[in-house]
This record gives structure tokens, sequence and C-alpha cells, in this order.
């Protein structure tokens, strides 16, 4: 579609060394995106995973790709079945790989090949606390974020949870990639103000690629 407000090229915003943000990277894609993302939720559906702790997650999660990535009373972990159902996760789309490989490259990464993507799904309110992903085997690959739908504030910070963060708004199209010295860094998403985005509708959706083994 012809849309006259659109028409910026993606640009780039380093966050950190190793991290850049590529503004608007997904925004030719996007529509093709939610549509195949809408399609793994109909064989793999979002849930609410428990942490091991015990509490319900506020953002609802599925994956796709050859594992996925989940949580149980057992702790944090990548399997070849959504424990939801006993189902294997859907085939990553080529779509989704050529795109996280691309964006991998623009940022410096020459070697990314994703085995996993996690599909994080914000209604208004859901937050993602501090966190640094180290669930991967090879801590040197790098993790691409695609960001869709509403806005919402990202928190970046440093190697421990207290320290302080860099607080950026990421929006619709928006990529995120970041590894190297940045890939333990700590980082999360604020709660998501409601609103309506006219080709997500009242959520926000999150891609995270992933070499997870
Ligand atoms: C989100 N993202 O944007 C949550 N993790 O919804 C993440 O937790 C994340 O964006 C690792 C690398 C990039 C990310
Ligand atoms: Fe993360």
């Amino acid at each position: 579609m012809l849309d006259l407000f659109s028409d910026e090229a993606p640009w780039q915003e380093p966050l950190a060394e190793g991290a850049v943000i590529l503004r608007r990277r997904a925004r030719e894609e996007a529509s093709a995106l939610l549509a195949a993302i809408a399609a793994i939720a109909r064989q793999n559906p979002f849930v609410h995973r428990i942490t091991p702790g015990g509490y319900r997650m506020s953002v609802a999660m599925t994956n796709c790709g050859d594992v996925g990535w989940s949580t149980d009373s057992r702790g944090y972990q990548y399997s070849e079945r959504d424990n939801a159902n006993g189902q294997k996760w859907p085939p990553m789309p080529d779509l989704f790989r050529t795109l996280a490989q691309q964006s991998a490259r623009e940022a410096g990464f020459s070697d990314f090949t994703p085995d996993a993507c996690l599909i994080n799904r914000y209604e208004p309110g859901a937050k993602l606390s501090l966190h640094q992903d180290k669930d991967e085997k090879d801590l040197r690959q790098p993790i691409v974020s695609v960001s869709l739908g509403l806005p919402a504030v990202f928190q970046f910070g440093g190697f421990e949870r207290s320290e302080a963060t860099q607080r950026v708004l990421l929006e619709h199209g928006d990529i995120v990639v970041w590894g190297g010295p940045s890939r333990l860094r700590y980082h999360g998403i604020l709660p998501l103000k409601a609103g309506v985005h006219p080709d997500a509708g009242p959520y926000r959706f999150n891609l995270t690629f992933r070499r997870a083994r």
C-alpha cells in the first residue's frame, strides 16, 4: 500500500558498543510479518507462561524455528516442542530468517544464522522486567529484535541489574541488533500504554531472533 507519510528511508541509531537501532527497517515487511505471526499463533497459540518463581507473565509468547524459548516450574529453556500442547514449533518463515540475517549484517554481524524466534505479544499494561538473555549456547552470536504495532519504552542497561538504564521508544518497524560487548546487558520493556495500531490493533508484537544451539 502507498503510504505518503512513511517514505522515510531507515536510519541507524547507535545504542552502545555492539548495539544499534535500525529505525523503521522492517516497515516494508511489517504487514507480511504480522500475517505470518497470526498464522503461527493459529498453530501454537500465545500463552502467558508461568515463571520458575510462580508468576504469570503479562507478556504472552509463542515461537517459531527449530527450537523455542519457554519457561515453567523447572526453569527457562529452549525446546523443540511447545509444552502448552506438545506440538513442534512452526518452521521459521523465510521472510523472518532473511530479515534477521540482513539486519544482523547491516549491524556488523556477518554470519548470523538464527534457529529460534521468540514472539512476544504485549497488551496494555504488559511489561518485561529487566533481564539478561543468557540461555543461548554461543554468546558470540547477536540477537535481532523486531518491534511491531504499538510503541513501547525499551530500557537498556548495564551488566548489573542495579545500573542506570537508557530509555528509548521502539516503534512499528524498528529493529534492534545487539551482540559483542553488549550481549549480556540488562534490558526490559516498561508497561505498554493502551492504544490502537492500524495494523496490529491493541497490541505490540516483538520478534527476537537468536542462535540458541
Ligand atoms: C521486547 N526484547 O522488545 C523484549 N532480548 O519486547 C527483549 O527482551 C530482547 O529486544 C534480547 C535482545 C533483544 C531484545
Ligand atoms: Fe531479552
